[in-house]
């Protein structure tokens, strides 16, 4: 199906129009159409006729999901958000020096919170010409434009409404300076192996000589610090989870009873990953009626929603090293829950 190209010029955003041109720009491009919202249709075809039923992550995200992350990143089980904005309060001055960005391409930027931390060195090194963030969901990606382009005054900002495992040529060709292009969070870790070096080969992709990728990932670690931050105790991430189910219903007129399925969030120790579930506690029918689909569950029968892969750091070298990238700087913070990574094309190192 041909991409759905919304463009939103800048003088869709009062605040932007009444600049003179050139001083500040802002432009959304949005790749999903009406009836292709996140292959959720194919996802559900494909993910809950298996024999083990799992559907991907990136269908958490709508506007609801999209607040539960937020609520979660501020829960004090949920240590990865806080840890990643220490390394990046410590070193976003030392990243901007290296890197000499002119543009920031961000995938999975959501609210682009703790990026305005990355934002202000740039901006203060006085490089920064462009910020792109990619996002899924298209409200995060218009909102964090409009109030980024009030805060920081020049930058110009070309949203990217799209799936990066599918619109990463998408991205708006490099302006003349280097790239930086950030990948926060441990979204990363959401992949499975598999799939987790293909995108780091497509992210590779987008990188010249003198680019850079700085992506988080959270480490290995006793297992009870990690199952924790995946059952907290105000029941944030098991609200998070069940989400999902709200967005079938919604999105596929489906007939799931939320209130029937109980969140799970283990951490498997030969793969090192957390697993995230939803358990049918009894056994249903489910009606996904916009794909004339009839789903059965058993009673205690689970579905899987997310992996959470935890890294150690020769783990990371080696898909690095898969997709054509090396090491430039392994940052971590003080207590070595959560690694921040910049990375360079090999052939320049
Ligand atoms: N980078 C932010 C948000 C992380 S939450 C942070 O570090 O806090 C993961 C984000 O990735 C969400 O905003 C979600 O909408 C987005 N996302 C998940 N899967 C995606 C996909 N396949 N394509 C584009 N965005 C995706
Ligand atoms: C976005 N991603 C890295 C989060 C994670 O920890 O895997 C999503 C999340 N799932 C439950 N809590 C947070």
């Amino acid at each position: 199906m041909e991409p759905v190209t919304d463009v939103t010029q800048p003088t869709d955003l009062p605040e932007a129009a009444s600049l003179p041109a050139g001083e500040r720009s802002v432009r959304v491009e949005s790749f999903l159409g009406d009836g292709e919202e996140r292959s959720l249709a194919d996802d559900v075809l494909d993910g809950l006729t298996r024999p083990f039923k799992e559907l991907p992550p990136k269908h958490f995200y709508d506007s609801r999901g999209a607040e539960l992350f937020d609520q979660i990143c501020d829960l004090p089980e949920y240590y990865p958000t806080r840890a990643e904005r220490s390394i990046l309060t410590r070193s976003a001055g030392e990243i901007a020096a290296l890197t000499r960005a002119a543009e920031l391409v961000e995938l999975g930027s959501g609210t682009a919170a703790k990026t305005r931390v990355l934002l202000d060195a740039l901006h203060a090194s006085g490089t920064l010409q462009r910020y792109v963030p990619l996002d899924v969901t298209e409200a995060m990606v218009r909102d964090c434009a409009a109030e980024l382009i009030e805060e920081y005054p020049g930058l110009s900002v070309h949203g990217v409404v799209g799936d990066f495992e599918r619109h990463l040529d998408r991205v708006p060709a490099a302006t003349d300076g280097p790239r930086l292009l950030a990948f926060l969070g441990g979204t990363i870790g959401n992949f499975p192996p598999g799939s987790r070096r293909r995108l780091l080969r497509q992210i590779g992709e987008l990188l010249r000589p003198g680019d850079h990728l700085l992506m988080g990932t959270d480490l290995v670690k006793d297992p009870k610090v990690l199952e924790a931050a995946y059952n907290d105790g105000e029941g944030v991430t098991a609200e998070f989870n069940r989400n999902l189910l709200h967005v079938l219903n919604r999105e596929l007129d489906a007939d799931f009873d939320p209130s029937s399925f109980e969140h799970i969030a283990l951490f498997d120790r030969d793969n090192e990953w957390i697993e995230m579930r939803l358990r049918s506690t009894r056994e249903q029918t489910i009606a996904v009626r916009a794909v004339g689909l009839s789903v059965h569950f058993d009673a205690g029968e689970e579905m899987r929603t997310e992996i959470s892969a935890k890294f150690t750091r020769q783990r990371l070298d080696a898909d690095l090293a898969a997709a054509g990238l090396e090491v430039a700087r392994w940052l971590t913070d003080e207590a070595s829950q959560f690694a921040l990574t910049l990375s360079q094309p090999a052939a320049q190192a």
